[in-house]
Parts: structure tokens; sequence; C-alpha cells
């Protein structure tokens, strides 16, 4: 047999068809092993030896890896092919009747390449069509064995490896990142018993409360369909003319015209599960759950004139950070926390957990920390993980079960038919990166470009020819849905209607404006402003504003005149006249203030602005100090190069000031030295830079000589009231650097704002 195969290349795997009796055929019924489905089994643990691979992972490891490496690719020292594993020896020219001759219609090799590259493209998702994915692991702090049986979450140390794709809602696939828009926080569990995806966002309400809305919502907030536009943004009359019209939809407007709309990293969002969940335990008891993550980096967002200048520059700000900071091991981080509560406690809430454009505060209802999530490998293809990875809302596991949330509702059929056309059939769940780690077993068969291929004749259940298997798991293994109480809904019958708590639409609203700091309450009224000043229709411009007076008469008086409506119109009819008083009034949580993180630079971009005739040892000094504390300090110079420093240090500056204007960088330093000092300020794009870095209320070092520089653009080196403006720092020391480095922590030194900005 070797002596044959020797001779003739055949694929070991299929011996058989190539005449050899090689015993390399499987046995019948052989295949991989399957990993434990034991609850507390790890799926892949750097503790202890997998169930999966007899082994325990190297650090940061993670077992989808397995999965996808099936099916990577790598080319190197491998000669050209068709998709048949035909060498093809020639890539340049196609086949011709003579040189000058016609092409013919006999090139394979030709027509399969065009045939291919016709098809590259499938449907964009109609929701969430940007987006950018990354691999990691969630690690279980403690095991919720008293609440629930999920795998994730059976043994402290436990790691479940995890897929993440985050996006924009409105935009198309290359739409820009900095929009105002909602992020989606979409992870994709694969847990030893099966895929969980918590398909969330990263705001903890949404604008409809009934899946009979969506459609509506999302033709009304995407480009218009007569011109379609615009790209990437809310501010157009489709949109506000519907949620005008949609008081429910108030409390999300808050959430969408704040800064968390325009996050600075999506290693710095919040995200949200949204719906009310079930935990539930191997007795078969259940509480209800909200999902929370927690970026340990803190929650912090861009400004909004700074967001619309990098949708310029790069419009894949976003995208790259998530990328760079993975690349730089500087992984991001989020901690998972549940608001655990039960169904007698939700009966006394003043609003309805089943409402999704509500939330529980944290001050009535605690956030429990669970475990910890990082992102530490960036896909290898993002077609092939990114793109092809479909969430769904219906994808739980035995131990997370759905509440009757009427928005759930219909994510939970929306999911798996949206991927029926987006991803060609129904077999999307074979493609690697949605494949679960456990092995897949039931009766379904055949469809679109099937992967799995079942042995035997037996594709039906009950059977006696394959012994009954695949066999049902039974309560104590298989997924068994709670039986919710259902006294109140029999008395009604089938009904299309609301509970009266649903009308509420404005205390939440009011909650979260009324929790803001005075900055972002600001803000939010400018965010406001902007929007409805797109809208060409006045009566939908009126219409916000009574609908806002509501929420606070302050908010709705600052946007009125921000768009010349003289007299406020009167306030939007409630459609609850007497609400439930609500438990609390204000929560600092909602607030970012309150939400600053680890106070460290790890990941922060901060230029360093040089020129020939700068100081070279002070400007690199700084750059060794901030690098030592991870921030990512880039030399910026009027071009790229090698600088000509007055002391001779050599710097290479890889940023210029015109491919890297200032408002992708989190700080601004300006180095020592008269002649870089007056290169600089002999060049008209100074002045834009460091002012762009001021209005975006962002921390500025500046070294002694460039003091002209600061005078030169007009900056104001202290604030309106006359102190020293914390967030400009003066000096070249070691110890002036450490304060540039605490006013960079500080994230932002919104003292210096005003509406109009004063420069
Ligand atoms: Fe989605 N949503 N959605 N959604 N959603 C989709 O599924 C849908 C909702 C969310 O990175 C689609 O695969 C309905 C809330 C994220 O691939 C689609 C309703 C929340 C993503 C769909 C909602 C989300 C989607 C489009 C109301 C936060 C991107 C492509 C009943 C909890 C996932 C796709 C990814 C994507 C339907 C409302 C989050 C059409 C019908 C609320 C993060 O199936």
């Amino acid at each position: 047999t070797e002596e044959l195969a020797a001779a003739r290349p055949y694929n070991p795997n299929k011996a058989g068809e190539h005449g050899f009796d090689s015993g390399l055929n499987p046995a019948p019924g052989a295949h991989a092993d399957a990993p434990s489905r034991l609850p507390t089994a790890s799926t892949l643990s750097e503790l202890e030896t997998s169930a999966k691979t007899g082994s325990i992972a190297p650090a940061g490891t993670n077992a989808t890896i397995g999965t996808l490496d099936r099916v990577r690719v790598d080319s190197e020292g491998q000669v050209l092919t068709t998709n048949q594993g035909v060498p093809v020896a020639d890539n340049q020219n196609s086949l011709k009747y003579g040189e000058r001759g016609p092409a013919l219609l006999e090139d394979f090799i030709l027509r399969e390449k065009i045939t291919h590259f016709d098809h590259e493209r499938i449907p964009e998702r109609i929701v969430h069509a940007r987006g950018s994915g990354a691999h990691g692991y969630f690690e279980c702090y403690e095991p919720l064995t008293d609440l629930t049986r999920a795998a994730p979450f059976q043994k402290a140390g436990k790691v479940t490896p995890v897929f993440v794709r985050f996006s924009t809602v409105q935009g198309e696939r290359g739409s820009k990142d900095t929009a105002r828009d909602v992020r989606g926080f979409a992870v994709k569990f694969y847990t030893n018993e099966g895929n969980w995806d918590l398909v969330g966002n990263n705001m903890p309400v949404f604008f409809i409360q009934d899946a009979m809305k969506f459609p509506d919502l999302v033709h009304a907030v995407k480009p218009e369909p007569h011109h379609q536009m615009p790209q990437a943004a809310s501010a157009h009359d489709t949109f506000w003319d519907f949620v005008s019209l949609m008081p429910e939809s108030t409390h999300m407007l808050m959430w969408l015209m704040s800064d968390r709309a325009i996050p600075r990293s999506y290693a710095t969002m919040q995200g949200f599960g949204v719906h009310t969940f079930r935990l539930v335990n191997t007795e078969g008891q259940s509480v209800f759950v909200k999902f929370h993550w927690t970026p340990m980096a803190g929650t912090h967002s861009l400004v909004w004139d700074e967001a619309l200048k990098i949708s310029g520059a790069d419009p894949d700000y976003h995208r790259r950070d998530l990328w760079e900071r993975i690349e730089a091991g500087a992984y991001p981080e989020y901690e998972l926390g549940v608001q655990v509560f039960t169904e007698e406690e939700a009966d006394g809430f003043s609003f309805d957990i089943l409402d999704a454009t509500k939330i529980i505060p944290e001050e009535l209802v605690p956030v429990r920390p669970v475990g910890r999530m990082v992102l530490n490998r960036n896909p290898d293809n993002f077609f092939a993980e990114t793109e092809q990875v479909a969430f769904c809302a219906a994808h739980v596991i035995p131990g997370i079960d759905f509440s009757n949330d009427p928005l759930l509702a219909g994510r939970i059929h929306s999911y798996v038919d949206t991927q029926i056309s987006r991803l060609g059939g129904p077999n999307f769940h074979e493609i690697p990166i949605n494949a679960p780690v456990v092995q897949v077993h039931n009766n379904q068969r055949d469809g679109m470009h099937r992967q799995a291929i079942a042995r035997g004749k037996v594709a039906y259940e009950p059977n006696s020819l394959a012994g009954g298997c695949p066999f049902q798991a039974g309560a104590a293994q298989g997924f068994v849905s709670v039986p919710a109480r259902m006294q109140a809904q029999e008395a009604q019958g089938k009904v299309r209607a609301k509970p009266e708590k649903f009308a509420d639409h404005y205390t939440q609203a009011k909650l979260f404006f009324d929790s803001q700091s005075p900055v972002e309450q600001a803000h939010i009224a400018a965010a406001f402003r902007f929007e409805l000043s797109k809208v060409t229709v006045p009566a939908i411009r009126e219409r916000m504003v009574s609908s806002l007076r509501n929420v606070s008469d302050a908010l709705a008086m600052q946007v009125a005149q921000g768009l010349g409506i003289a007299a406020l119109p009167e306030a939007m009819p409630l459609a609850l006249v007497q609400p439930a008083t609500p438990e609390v009034l204000q929560s600092p949580a909602l607030s970012l203030v309150s939400r600053p993180g680890e106070m460290h630079i790890q990941g922060r971009k901060v230029a360093i602005l040089v020129a020939d005739g700068s100081d070279g040892e002070s400007a690199v000094a700084l750059h060794q100090a901030l690098f030592a504390q991870g921030a990512v300090p880039r030399f910026v110079a009027p071009r790229i190069g090698p600088v000509a420093t007055a002391d001779g240090v050599a710097i290479d500056a890889d940023a210029s000031l015109e491919n890297e204007p200032s408002f992708l960088f989190d700080a601004l330093a300006l180095a020592n030295g008269d002649a870089g000092v007056q290169a600089l300020a002999a060049n008209g794009y100074t002045a834009e830079y460091i002012l762009n870095q001021y209005r975006h209320c962002k921390p500025i070092l500046v070294m002694p000589d460039a003091s002209a520089l600061m005078q030169m653009a007009k900056i104001p080196t202290s604030l309106p009231s006359g102190e020293q403006d914390p967030g400009v720092v003066m000096g070249a020391t070691a110890s002036d650097f450490e304060d540039f480095v605490s006013a960079i922590t500080q994230h932002r030194h919104f003292e210096r704002e005003s509406d109009p900005p004063r420069v």
C-alpha cells in the first residue's frame, strides 16, 4: 500500500476512494471525541486538563481555534492552484487563439477565476452591517450553581472561548465607525453545552417595546429610500418623524443623544443584554437576570466635533483601535455583571421588566460581578470570521431562558431567518466560526452547502435501526423551558395589547437626564440641536421639543433656542397621566463620570509634535515615559522620516501633520527647541493641530519653548475662571511628564469647554 501511495498521490482521508484498503478508512461510527457535556467540564481551561484536548490550555488559547484549524489555509511555499487543486502554470494570460487572436471559451482557469470573483459578495446585514470582531475568552469568578446550570458559570476559573463582534447599526458595511449610533456588542460563547449568543448593545434600553415596530424603526432610521441618504447618520427627517411620534423611544433617544453614542473605543464602552432573561438552576428554579459588560479601561467617549472629523480622517477608527490594541497586547477586557431578581420582586417595581425601554437602576438591584472577558486574538480573515459569524438571540443553553419581553420574542425568530438569506441556506451553523465546539447530532439533513457527512441510513426518531440514536437527553441534561406563570394571561386570552406600565414613557428618560453631570447634559442638548437642525420639516422639530418638555423643561428650552423656536410648544400629552412613583430619582451609575475604570494610559495615542531643530533629548525622554506606561506615543512632524534635531538625537517621525491629524490622538505634546518651534509656527497646519486638541478637551503638554505655539494658535492656558487649566501641563521635566500622564488618565478636561467653543 505504501508503495502504491508513493507512486500515486492520494488523499489519505479518502484512501478507499483511491482503491487502497489502507486501514485509513474510518471505522463505522468513528469520529473525533466530543468534549464532555458535564456542566462542570471545562471547555478549555488554563487550570486543568480539558476534556476536549486532554491538555491544559496555554494561557490565552482558544478552543474555537481547533474548529478553525481544519479550514485554515497558509499558502507559504505552495503552488497556485484552481479550486479543484490543479496547478496553474500561468496566472497572467488568458488562453487565446494566437497572441492577437480571440480568447477561448475553453479557458476553464480564467472562467473559474472570474466566476468566483463575480460571486464574492454576500448581502450585508440589514442592520449592524458595519462591524469588527475578535476572539477571546470568558473566565468565571465563582460558581453560580445556586442560580444557574449554564455551563460558563459552573466553576471558579472555568474558561469558555468567545467570539465578539462590535458594530454600528445604521450605516452600510463600508460606512464610518464614529457615527452617532448605537453600538452592537454581540458575544458568542462556545460552551461545552452548545453555543450561547448574548447579542447585546452598548445601551441598556431600546427604541421600541414590541417586535411589531422593528421594521418601521429600521426603515425610518436607514438612508431614505428615494435618494439613499444620509449614510451612517440618524440626523434626517424620517428618523425624527418616527421617533417623535413614538414617545416610547424617548428614553433611548436620551442615550443616543448622549456621548454613549460616540464611544472612544470598543474597549471603552459598556455592553448590555437589554432584555430581561432568566437563569435556571439544576432544580429548575429560575430568577430573572439582566446582563452588563463593564470595560476595565473605563467607559469613555469622543466629543461630537471630534467624531465628525475622525470620520473623515479615519473611517476605520474603531476597527483599527481594536486591532491595534490586540496586536499590541493591550487586550480589551470587560467584567460581566448580573442583576438578579425574583418574579415577586419584579411584580413590585414601578416599571415592567418586560419593557425593553426600561432599565433596572443599579441602586435598586445591584450589579454582581460574575466573570471577565478578555479579547486576545484578532481574526485571521475578516470575511470568514467577522462577516460570516451569525449571532442569534435564540441561541441559549441549559440554564439560560427567555422572559416574555415582546421585543425579545421577535428577535428569537428574526436572527435565524435573516441568516438563511444572508449566508445562503440553513446550514450556516456549519461555517467554522459558527460551529459549536461540541458535536452536533440530530436528524436534520441536507440543504444548500451541507458539510457534515452523516453516516448510516437512519435520519428519523424513533428508530430501532440505529439503536434509537441520537437519543433525547432528558430533563437532567437537555434544555428545558421554564414553565412561566400564566394565570393573568389565561384570564385575558389572545390580545394585541400592552401592559399599562409600558405607557410610562418619560419617567426613566427623566431619570437618565437627571443623573448626568452638567457637561453630559450640555452634550445631550447640543446633540438634539444638531440632529434636529438637519430635519427639514419644522413640525417634526417642534413635535420633538414638545415631547422633550416631558423630560426636562430646561432641556426642551435649550433645544428650542438652538433651533430658533421662539415659543416653547405645549408638552406632548402623556399616555399614562399618573405613572407609578419611581424607586430611584437619580442613578449616578448612568453618568460616564462615575465610570472612569482603571486609571491607566494603556492604549492611549499621544502625538509628540517635533520638527527639524526640536530638542531631541526631552522629546525622546517623554516618548519613553509614555511608552513605559503602555501608551502609544508617536512623533508627528511636518513630514515623515528622520528629524534633524538640534542636539543630534535620532528621531524618526512616523506620522505627519497631514496624514495623522490631531483628532486621531488622545493627547498632544509640543516639543522644546526654538528652531523646531519656529519651523512648526511657519506651517499652517500647526495652529489647527493644537486647536482641535484644545477644543476636544484633551490634555496638552507644552514644553517651555513651545508656549509660543500656544500663543500663535490663540489657545488660553487658563480657564474662564482664571485658574490654570489642569489639562494643559507646562514644563519638560520628569515630574511634568508624570503630571501629563495623570492628565491623560482623566480622559478629557471639560472644565475648558463652552458652547460655542471659546476658540
Ligand atoms: Fe437585532 N438584528 N433586532 N437587536 N441585532 C440583527 O441579525 C432584530 C435588537 C443586535 O454582530 C439582525 O444577523 C429584531 C435589540 C446586534 O452580527 C436581524 C429586533 C438588540 C446585531 C436583527 C432587534 C439587538 C443585530 C441583522 C427587534 C440589543 C448584530 C443581521 C425585535 C439587545 C449582530 C443579523 C452581529 C442584528 C433583528 C432588536 C442587537 C435582522 C427583529 C433590542 C448586536 O436579525
